[in-house]
C-alpha cells in the first residue's frame, strides 16, 4: 500500500462515506439500502436497515482504518499480535458508534428517517465466537490496545457456527445451531489476496542438500486454504483501527482441479466439504478438553494462517526474519494457539533455513503465553499419535525442543531423573501425549496469570518446575474488562450521571472514578444513583417478564449469578441458600424476610451432564417457588436463557448483589466479578482469583467474603473431607439436602437430582457442604445491610469509585511494558484536499 492510499478517493468533500451531518447520514443510509443491499425503501425489512446502518459506520471508519494499517505495516513499528481460538467481541454497531463519537448523531438521524435506533441495534447477531470469559477477555483487551492506540492485530478462527444459542425446554438447557451469519456480516471484509495455504497429515523426508545441510521436507497429504476475514476494531475516540483477522477454511482450487481431471468430480466436492468443516463450529466446552482431531486441526489451521501472514508481510515490507521478534509481539491466549511454536520454529528452519539456535531464539523472543487455568481436566494435552498423524514434522520439532531443554534441564541438576520426567514435554500416563502449558513454557519469554492468586499458584502447582527453572520469566497480570462496553454503551444512565459529576475522562482513565468517592456522602447524590439502579432493575424486570413470563418485584434485592455452568462456580450451592430460606418461610409464614429476585443465566457444555442438571435444578426450584402463594413476591427463581454479550450487557447495570462463589483456588480470575462491582453492584464472593483484588480494592466493609480460603481447603482435604459430617451438624443444610432427594421440586421424582444429592454427600470435590454455614451467614448479613438503604448506596457508590485498577486499559498497559515492549503510535490522518485527491 502507498501512503496515498490513506487518503479517500476524490469525491465531494462532505461525502456520502464520510460525513457526519444528520442530512448526509440520512442520505448515506438511503443509499447504502438501495445501493450495497439492492432494496427500495418501501421494500426494505428492519434487518435491511440495520445492514445499511452498518454499511454507513463501516464507511465511516475506512479511512482510520486503511491510515491504521497503513502505519502499522511500518518496519519500525512493533505490532502485538494476539491469538486466540474464541472472541466475543459483542455486537458492533453500538459500540463503534460510541467509539466513533456519532451515537446521538446517528439516533437523530434515524429517527429523522422514520426509524428508531435501539431497533435497529436489536437485529445484529452477535458473534458467538468462544465460551466464555477467555473469548471475552481477548475482545476486551481488542477494543483497549484500539484505544491505547497501541497496533495490534487478533488472529482467530471464523468459525460458521459460534457458541449454541441456548433455549429452556421443559427446564432444560435445549441447544440450538447459532446461524449467526445468516443474514450477512457488514462488518468484515473478505481478503481472498491474501489467502494461505496450510498443510496436513502425511510424513516427513530428511536429506542432506548439494552444500551439505540437514533438510527435511514435509509431504502433505492434504491441502486446506485459509481465507482471511477482517472486522474493524476502533479505539474509542482515537484514529487508531486495528483488525480482527479471522480464518475460514476452504478447498484449494488445484485440488479440485486435479481431481476433476481425474473425473472424480464427487470425489473434488466430497474434499471441498472436509476442509470447509475445518471452520465449520466452535467447540462449545469451556474447561474440560478431548483429544478431538478436527479441534487440533483447527488450532493448527489459524495458527499456520496467522504466523504466515506474518512473516509475507514483514519479508514484503523489507523486514528480516532474523528480526520478527522486533517487529512482533505474538501473546497466546491459553495453550489453544501454543502450536504456534513448533509452527514458526518450522517456518523458519525448513522454509526459510535459518539455523536452528537462532530460529529458537527469534522464537523465544517472540511469543509470550498466558495461562487460564489450573483445573488438571483442562489442561490441553495432544496425544503423540494423534500429533504424528496430523502434523509430523512438528512432533519432530517438539522432540527436538524437548531433547535439548531436559538437556539444559541435566545440566543444571545433574543425576536428577525425576526432575527431568517432571519437566519433560511429553507425558507418559495416561498416554504418551504432549503437554502444551509445558511447551508453551518453553516456548515463551513470559508467562503469566489472570490475578494475584492464580499467578501464585499457577508457580506453585501448574508450572513448578518452570518456575523454578526461570523465575524471571513469570508475571502476574490481573485481567481487566473494557468501561466502553461495560460501562458507557450498557449502562448510559449511570455513566451520564457519573459524567454530570465528575466529567468524562474517566472513560478512558477509569481511575478518574475515585473523585466520586466524597459523593458517597451527599444524599441527594444518593438519591440520583438510587433513581439510576432503580431504572435499570425496572428494565431489567421487563425483559424477565418478556422472556420468562415471571413477574419480579423491583423493590426486591437483585441476586445475580450470571456465568458458565460449572460444578467449581458452584451455582448450586446458591440453590441451596435459595431453599433454606424457602424452608425457613413454609416454617414460618409470616417471618420477616428481605425480597429477593435470584437470577440465574448461563450456558452448559453440551456434554457436561452434571452442569446441565444444575440448570435444571435452578428452573424445578424456580417453578416451585414462583408459584407458592405463601412465598408471593418475597422470593423469585429467574433463570434467564441463552446468556451472551448481548444478554449480559442489560443484566450487570441492575443487580444488587453479585454471587462470585467458586470454591477457593479453582477460578482463576473471573471478570464478570468486574463488571458487577464497575456497575455498582456488591459483591458475596470466595477468596478466590480477581475477588481477592476486588475486595482489597473497594474496602473489606463493602464486599461479603466468605468460605474456605486455599490453605484450609487443602487442609481439609488432607485430613480426610467429610461432607456427610457438615449435614449433620447443621439442621438447614440437612432439610435442603432432603428436599432435593425427596422430590420435592421435581413433582416427587426422587431420581432427577440424586446424581447432584450424591456428589455433594460423597465426594463434594468443590466443598459446597464445607463452605454452607458460612455462606449462609454471610447471605444474612447480606440481607441485613440491603434493610439500610443509605449505607447500601453508600457502599455501591464506593464500588464504582474504587474499581478504577480494573479496566482492561490497566491490564493492556502492562502487557504492553513488562511483557511487549511496545509502544502507542498515534495516526495521523492526512487532511482531505482535492489536490493530493
Ligand atoms: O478465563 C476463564 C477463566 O475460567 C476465568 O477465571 C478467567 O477470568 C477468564 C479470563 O482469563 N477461562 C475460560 O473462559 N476458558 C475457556 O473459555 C476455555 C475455552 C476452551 C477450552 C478451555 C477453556 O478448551
Amino acid at each position: 500500500m502507498t501512503a496515498s492510499s490513506q487518503i479517500p478517493p476524490a469525491i465531494q468533500i462532505e461525502d456520502d462515506r464520510t460525513g457526519v451531518t444528520i442530512p448526509t447520514l440520512r442520505r448515506a443510509l438511503a443509499d447504502n439500502l438501495y445501493y450495497v443491499l439492492g432494496k427500495p425503501p418501501d421494500g426494505a425489512t428492519l434487518n435491511d436497515y440495520y445492514l445499511a446502518l452498518a454499511y454507513t459506520v463501516r464507511d465511516r471508519l475506512m479511512q482510520r482504518w486503511m491510515a491504521s494499517t497503513h502505519t502499522h505495516r511500518l518496519p519500525t513499528i512493533k505490532q502485538v499480535i494476539y491469538l486466540s481460538a474464541e472472541y466475543l467481541p459483542g455486537p458492533h454497531l453500538g459500540n463503534n458508534l460510541m467509539n466513533l463519537g456519532l451515537y446521538e448523531t446517528v439516533q437523530q438521524a434515524v429517527a429523522e428517517s422514520g426509524l428508531d435506533l435501539a431497533t435497529l441495534l436489536a437485529c445484529e447477531e452477535e458473534p458467538g465466537l468462544g465460551n466464555g470469559g477467555l473469548g471475552r477477555l481477548a475482545a476486551c483487551f481488542m477494543d483497549s490496545l484500539a484505544t491505547l492506540e497501541i497496533p495490534a492485530i487478533g488472529y482467530g478462527i471464523r468459525y460458521e457456527f459460534g457458541i449454541f444459542d441456548q433455549e429452556i425446554r421443559e427446564g432444560w438447557q435445549a441447544e440450538i445451531t447459532d446461524k449467526w451469519l445468516q443474514s450477512g456480516n457488514p462488518w468484515e471484509i473478505a481478503r481472498p489476496e491474501d489467502a494461505v495455504f496450510v498443510k496436513l497429515g502425511g510424513h516427513t523426508e530428511a536429506s542432506t542438500d548439494e552444500t551439505g545441510c540437514y533438510q527435511v521436507r514435509w509431504i502433505p497429504h492434504q491441502t486446506v486454504k485459509g481465507i482471511p476475514y477482517d472486522t474493524p476494531i476502533p479505539g474509542y475516540r482515537v484514529n487508531t483501527v486495528n483488525t480482527l483477522r479471522l480464518w475460514k477454511a476452504e478447498a484449494p482450487e488445484s485440488f479440485d482441479l486435479s481431481v476433476f481431471n481425474h473425473g472424480d468430480y464427487y470425489g473434488a466436492v466430497d474434499q471441498k466439504v472436509i476442509s470447509e468443516n475445518l471452520t465449520k463450529v466452535l467447540y462449545p466446552n469451556d474447561e474440560p478438553i478431548q483429544g478431538k482431531q478436527l479441534r487440533l486441526k483447527q488450532q493448527y489451521f489459524f495458527v499456520s494462517c496467522a504466523l504466515q501472514d506474518l512473516i509475507r508481510t514483514h519479508l514484503a515490507q523489507g523486514g528480516r526474519l532474523e528480526r520478527f521478534h522486533e517487529k512482533f509481539a505474538v501473546q497466546l491466549n491459553d495453550t489453544h494457539p501454543a502450536i504456534a511454536i513448533p509452527e514458526l520454529m518450522r517456518l523458519l528452519v525448513d522454509d526459510h533455513h535459518v539455523p536452528w539456535d537462532l530460529a529458537w531464539t527469534i522464537t523465544q523472543q517472540t511469543f509470550a503465553y498466558t495461562n487460564h487455568t489450573l483445573l488438571p481436566e483442562a489442561l490441553e494435552v495432544w496425544s503423540l499419535d494423534l500429533l504424528g498423524q496430523l502434523l509430523p514434522r512438528h512432533l519432530e520439532i517438539i522432540m527436538e525442543i524437548n531433547r535439548r531443554f531436559l538437556e539444559d534441564v541435566r545440566l543444571k541438576f545433574p543425576d536428577n531423573g525425576e526432575k527431568m520426567g517432571q519437566l519433560s514435554l511429553i507425558a507418559d500416563q495416561p498416554f504418551r501425549s504432549v503437554r502444551m502449558a509445558y511447551l508453551a513454557s518453553v516456548g515463551s519469554h513470559a508467562i503469566n496469570g489472570v490475578a494475584a492468586l492464580h499467578s501464585q499458584l499457577l508457580q506453585k502447582t501448574v508450572l513448578r518446575g518452570f518456575y523454578d527453572l526461570w523465575p524471571e520469566k513469570f508475571l502476574n497480570i490481573t485481567n481487566g474488562v473494557t468501561p466502553r462496553r461495560w460501562m458507557l454503551l450498557s449502562n448510559p444512565r449511570l455513566a451520564q450521571l457519573i459524567t454530570r459529576r465528575i466529567g468524562d475522562r474517566w472513560i478512558i482513565h477509569l481511575q478518574d472514578l475515585r473523585d466520586l468517592e466524597p459523593l458517597a456522602e451527599d444524599p441527594e447524590f444518593r438519591a440520583a444513583w438510587r433513581s439510576v439502579k432503580q431504572a435499570n432493575k425496572q428494565a431489567l424486570a421487563q425483559r424477565i417478564l418478556e422472556r420468562t413470563g415471571i413477574q419480579v418485584n423491583v423493590e426486591s434485592l437483585f441476586d445475580v449469578q450470571v456465568k458458565r455452568i460449572h460444578e467449581y462456580k458452584r451455582q448450586h450451592l446458591n440453590v441451596l441458600h435459595i431453599i433454606t430460606l424457602y424452608n425457613r418461610l413454609k416454617q414460618n409464614p409470616s417471618l420477616d424476610l428481605v425480597p429477593r429476585t435470584f437470577i440465574f443465566a448461563g450456558k452448559a457444555a453440551p456434554g457436561y451432564v452434571q452442569a446441565k442438571l444444575i440448570i435444571r435444578l435452578i428452573t424445578a426450584v424456580g417453578e416451585v417457588i414462583n408459584r407458592d402463594p405463601a412465598v408471593g413476591d418475597r422470593l423469585k427463581v429467574v433463570f434467564l436463557p441463552d446468556y451472551n454479550v448481548t444478554n449480559g450487557q442489560p443484566i450487570y447495570p441492575a443487580a444488587d448483589l453479585s454471587e462470585q462463589i467458586s470454591t477457593a483456588g479453582k477460578e482463576a480470575s473471573g471478570t464478570g466479578n468486574m463488571k458487577f462491582a464497575l456497575n455498582g453492584a456488591l459483591t458475596i464472593g470466595t477468596l478466590d482469583g480477581a475477588n481477592i483484588e476486588i475486595r482489597e480494592a473497594v474496602g473489606s466493609e463493602n464486599f461479603f467474603h466468605f468460605g474456605h480460603k486455599v490453605e484450609e481447603l487443602s487442609q481439609l482435604r488432607s485430613q480426610g473431607y467429610d461432607p456427610r459430617r457438615y449435614c449433620d451438624h447443621s439442621p438447614e443444610l440437612n432439610r435442603a439436602i432432603h428436599r432435593l432427594e425427596s422430590g420435592f421440586f421435581a413433582q416427587g421424582n426422587r431420581d432427577l437430582f440424586r446424581p447432584l444429592v450424591q456428589s455433594l454427600l460423597n465426594d463434594d470435590p468443590y466443598f459446597l457442604m464445607a463452605d454452607y454455614l458460612s455462606y449462609l451467614n454471610c447471605q444474612e448479613q447480606v440481607s441485613q445491610a440491603f434493610l439500610n438503604e443509605a449505607t447500601w448506596i453508600r457502599r455501591s457508590i464506593l464500588n464504582t469509585a474504587r474499581m478504577g485498577e480494573f479496566s482492561s486499559d490497566r491490564s493492556i498497559r502492562e502487557y504492553a511494558h513488562q511483557v511487549w515492549q511496545v509502544q502507542s503510535v498515534p495516526i495521523n490522518l492526512q487532511p482531505y484536499s482535492q489536490s493530493e485527491a
